[in-house]
């Protein structure tokens, strides 16, 4: 055996939908783990899930939890993250952080590894992860910057269910059932807003994911619109966005218009994809393959096609972009930052 390095992580909210995925990916990916530390609120605390073949107990995580972990992932919730990280700061770990309480503070990374990884370096003790959205959106768009610069991006989202968490999931279920039977609807969760009102998920496509703000743009919308620009680098790119749910489990499924500052050729613009790292093409018209939420789901991978230049625009171009929001969106995102951390790879 070589004599790699060994490293105490802790996992925050990992009872969660998006706790449950690191978990199976720091066992999938042989993650370099002494001790793992699975931590939750006090309602789930008690939970006992299983790595590397072995029962953990899941313990309520408090400020004392972090004595001696290295790398802690949280995915509890900005304010889980706001209360518990400094403390985890404190006892020396590095936190990447899955929740929206620090990714536009400028001393924050904001890191998609494809597009940036160079950030990770001037962490200040914390790494932030981008909404699921915004990620596989830059990751399939970071190419085209790269080789034609890019002007302006104009996108809508169709946004699966379980971003907004396992309940979300249930409530879905619930209530395609209840319209089939017949029954009454009774909508409980969806959407997350800062009002009691909610709406039916099932056979619907709810505008709205998080709260709404002052300028008529939803939380979720000006997630993308601002991790876009800081991500790549660019406050120039003019970014517009629509966030729409829909009764889709896994997978969020992007319509995108790009205006490219330069001209393009379409064959070429085909190539970068398809060797991108991270990304696959599939764009195939005649076979009528493109990508979708159900090929997507429990894959790491953006998948990309609709390929297609845009009728009014020279320099416009339109693309489809879906991927796994549990994984590349978040937790598969998540624990790459954590492999360059502990193996710089
Ligand atoms: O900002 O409800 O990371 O689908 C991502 C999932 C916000 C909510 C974030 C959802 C969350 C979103």
């Amino acid at each position: 055996m070589s004599n790699q390095k060994l490293f105490n992580v802790a996992v925050v909210g990992a009872t969660g939908a998006v706790g449950e995925q690191i978990i199976k990916l720091l066992e999938s990916r042989e993650f370099p783990i002494n001790e793992l530390k699975l931590l939750s609120s006090a309602r789930s605390a008690g939970t006992r899930l299983t790595f590397r073949g072995k029962e953990v107990l899941v313990q309520e995580a408090t400020p004392d939890s972090f004595r001696g972990v290295e790398i802690a992932l949280f995915s509890a919730g900005g304010d889980v993250t706001k209360e518990l990280a400094p403390h985890a700061i404190a006892h020396g770990a590095v936190c990447i952080d899955n929740t929206n309480a620090f990714r536009m503070d400028p001393e924050t990374p904001l890191v998609v590894p494809e597009v940036n990884i160079e950030k990770i370096n001037e962490h200040k003790g914390l790494i932030a992860n981008p909404n699921c959205s915004t990620i596989q959106m830059v990751a399939a768009l970071k190419p085209l910057q790269d080789k034609y610069g890019i002007a302006k991006i104009i996108v809508s989202t169709y946004q699966a269910v379980s971003g907004a968490g396992s309940r979300a999931i249930d409530e879905m279920l619930r209530q395609t059932r209840a319209s089939l039977d017949g029954d009454t609807v009774n909508p409980d969760i969806l959407p997350v807003g800062s009002l009691p009102v909610k709406h039916q998920i099932a056979f619907n496509a709810i505008p709205q994911i998080d709260k709404f703000q002052e300028n008529g743009y939803t939380l979720e919308e000006m997630k993308m619109v601002r991790e876009t620009k800081k991500i790549m680098g660019d406050e120039s790119i003019q970014v517009t966005a629509t966030c729409v749910r829909i009764p889709v489990v896994y997978g969020h499924s992007e319509s995108v218009y790009v205006e490219l500052k330069n001209d393009y050729d379409l064959e070429d613009v085909k190539q970068l994809l398809a060797n991108a790292p991270g990304i696959t093409l599939v764009d195939d018209p005649a076979a009528q393959q493109y990508p979708l939420a159900t090929e997507a789901a429990g894959k790491p991978d953006v998948f990309v096609g609709r390929l297609r230049r845009d009728l009014g625009t020279e320099r416009g171009l339109n693309l489809w972009i879906v991927s796994d929001n549990l994984l590349k969106g978040a937790a598969w995102n998540a624990v790459q930052i954590a492999e360059y951390i502990a193996i710089g790879q």
